[in-house]
């Protein structure tokens, strides 16, 4: 071959090559596409668990299926996500259901003061209760997983060592974590969490009520050096999807989702339990965070505050036709069913 045309023809081949590599993709384009809403930021545990719910669909299906993330609540906000899956605005959301107590009312008997002990043994209760009742406020949505946090502990700008040092001080907390901050002689200050950050640098509260992993992932430490461990309530969340999204889904992929429920909820229950480790020793090497803890009387005047609370529930639920003392006597044996 001449030299010219050896030329041409390794050009030829390399404009071949540069074509092919550029038209096909890599990995076959995803035959469906989610959306997945979230509330808070994405270094958040319930990000977190969005993150490894995308990839396990993703990989699991062997990317026929494709998951796009929106956290932050750049599609939908804390309160609107039932809502917004409803209508079709994201085809999945991730929601705390303590921020909108009346409408979930058995899963939210979760957040009563019911003993649970961590997040692990927390989302394997709500998960049997949810299975158990199927509560009617979720029959327009799939449900994808169900979790709950750690205990909630006080974490504040002010030390908190005795029930008196806590009276009208401003927490923030929501749903039942809120009732709880009452009960015990606080000015509750209900907000999302993702507002929090916000009212803690104007000073709107002085602290909050939640399970201790926020610490570290909303840098709390910096503005709030005292912990007071209290181990009280629990917040539970679910992740729904759109019905009409589900019921177009191959069975296939429906399989996949399905096999996946119990196990990314006990999956954040983990993560988070570990997370809440991390996360307050992270608090006292960084910030010289202290953790306080009430001894054996006060903790039993503080209890006692809060019974109260599950009186009030029981009411409202009776109030609704819902068999009250028979969701609390199963939350308390699966409490002992899953606690290791
Ligand atoms: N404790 C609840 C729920 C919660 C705990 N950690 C996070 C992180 C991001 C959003 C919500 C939560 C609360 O205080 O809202």
């Amino acid at each position: 071959m001449k030299r010219w045309m050896r030329c041409r023809v390794a050009i030829g081949l390399a404009t071949a090559i540069g074509l092919a590599a550029v038209l096909a993709p890599a990995v076959p384009a995803a035959e469906i596409t989610l959306s997945y809403a979230n509330f808070p930021p994405a270094p958040t545990f319930p990000c977190v668990q969005m993150e490894r719910w995308k990839t396990e669909v993703e990989k699991r299906t062997a990317g026929k299926v494709a998951v796009n993330t929106f956290p932050g609540g750049t599609l939908l906000g804390a309160k609107e996500m039932m809502d917004g899956v409803i209508a079709g605005q994201a085809d999945i959301g991730c929601l705390c259901m303590a921020y909108q107590p009346g409408r979930f009312v058995v899963t939210n008997a979760t957040g009563l003061p019911v003993g649970i002990p961590d997040a692990r043994t927390g989302s394997l209760v709500l998960l049997d209760l949810f299975n158990k009742y199927k509560p009617e406020e979720f029959a327009k949505v799939k449900v994808l997983a169900l979790f709950t946090t750690a205990q909630s502990n006080i974490m504040s700008k002010v030390p908190v060592r005795s029930l008196e040092d806590l009276q009208g001080l401003s927490l923030r907390g929501s749903g039942p974590a809120a009732q709880v901050l009452g009960a015990l002689g606080a000015n509750p200050v209900g907000m999302p969490m993702s507002d929090t950050p916000e009212a803690l640098q104007k000073g709107v509260i002085k602290g909050l009520l939640s399970s201790l992993e926020v610490l570290k992932d909303f840098k709390f430490a910096e503005t709030c050096r005292y912990v007071t461990l209290i181990d009280t309530v629990i917040y539970p969340f679910a992740v729904v999807m759109n019905m009409d999204r589900w019921n177009s889904l191959p069975a296939d992929v429906k399989q996949v989702m399905e096999d996946l429920i119990a196990e990314q909820s006990e999956w954040t229950g983990v993560y988070m339990d570990n997370h809440v480790k991390e996360s307050v020793e992270w608090s006292k090497e960084t910030y010289e965070v202290e953790v306080i803890s009430l001894d054996a009387a006060e903790k039993a005047r503080w209890d006692e505050r809060l019974k109260p609370m599950t009186d009030k529930w029981i009411a409202e639920a009776k109030a609704k036709g819902l068999p009250a003392e028979e969701i609390l006597a199963d939350i308390r044996a699966a409490v002992e069913k899953h606690r290791k």
